[in-house]
């Protein structure tokens, strides 16, 4: 793997009071031949909102908006809407994200759904659809969706501390059949919680799935795991170790140390790209090739 030299691809910007503290954690997905980058951004008041960048290579930002495109639009996120996930499915983009509100003066936190065309996502008209809480009341985070339906329906992975936890649809709106498939190994890197990072990508040998782990001492880092392209809920195989712990000084120290967190991966010419926050503060990219990330035949 590597890491790309120029990192991080984004940082805070001071003068714009919405995304002044930390940009991190972000969804990035492939459309019209460039790399979209959905980004968690904290600015003055403490809230987060999404940013936009864009790339032509994956790497160097060619265009960022100066406004926020996804905002808190009601009670569930007064306090925030972070780790956004994005899927295209057929001539939508689905957005999964953390909806942070308070709840008996105590922070609450819920997963949130919604969507955009991709028109309106391509021509950056942001006219996102109805916000849905597919699990209200259930403290939850970290959903991802599948780019398409397996066994005729619609799949959802989403963590339930401490596990990763899946979910089916017919409808994209009533989930179901919500059970824990993958839990934190003893003695591991991912001892403490594990969570789905960016959207799987299918191959031959079955869906690749980057994930974070964490440890008892807090150190989050990135994994990846095989399911079978029939019944996700199957684990062909799981790193022993991680493809990326915190290292480098941008991994190491900022608002939360020893953290790298994912929420997108792009496939291009076998290569994956993984965008991912370091230390709660900024937003990296690093490389792998894919055979690097599959079990060794
Ligand atoms: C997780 C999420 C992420 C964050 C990580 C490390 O629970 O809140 O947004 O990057 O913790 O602080």
């Amino acid at each position: 793997m590597r890491r790309f030299q120029d990192n991080p691809i984004l940082q805070p910007i001071a003068s714009n009071p919405w995304e002044s503290k930390e940009v991190f954690n972000a969804a990035a997905i492939g459309v019209g031949k460039r790399v979209h980058i959905l980004y968690r951004a904290i600015g003055n008041d403490g809230i987060s909102r999404i940013g936009y960048a864009v790339s032509s290579d994956g790497y160097i930002i060619d265009e960022r908006s100066p406004v926020p495109v996804f905002e808190p639009h009601n009670k569930a996120e007064d306090y925030g809407c972070e780790d956004p996930r994005l899927t295209l499915i057929g001539d939508q983009i689905v957005m999964a994200y953390t909806a942070l509100s308070e709840i008996d003066h105590e922070q609450f936190y819920q997963i949130s759904l919604t969507s955009i065309a991709v028109n309106d996502f391509l021509s950056k008209q942001w006219k996102w659809n109805e916000q849905l809480l597919p699990f209200r009341g259930i403290r939850n985070k970290d959903a991802v969706i599948f780019p398409k339906k397996i066994g005729g329906k619609y799949v959802m992975f989403h963590r339930i501390e401490p596990d990763m936890c899946v979910a089916y649809s017919d409808d994209l709106r009533r989930w179901y059949d919500i059970r824990s498939f993958m839990r934190p190994r003893t003695k591991s890197w991912d001892c403490w919680k594990v969570g789905a990072a960016g959207t799987p990508i299918e191959l031959n040998e079955g869906w690749l799935l980057i994930y974070h782990g964490v440890s008892f001492e807090k150190v989050y880092s990135l994994g990846v795991i095989v399911l079978d392209r029939d019944n996700p809920e199957t684990i062909l195989y799981r790193s022993e170790t991680p493809i990326l712990t915190p290292v480098t000084d941008y991994e190491r120290f900022g608002k939360v140390p020893n953290v790298v967190f994912s929420c997108g991966n792009v496939l291009i010419n076998d290569e994956v790209l993984v965008y991912y926050g370091g230390a709660d503060s900024v937003m990296c990219v690093a490389t792998y090739e894919l055979n690097e990330l599959m079990p060794k035949k």
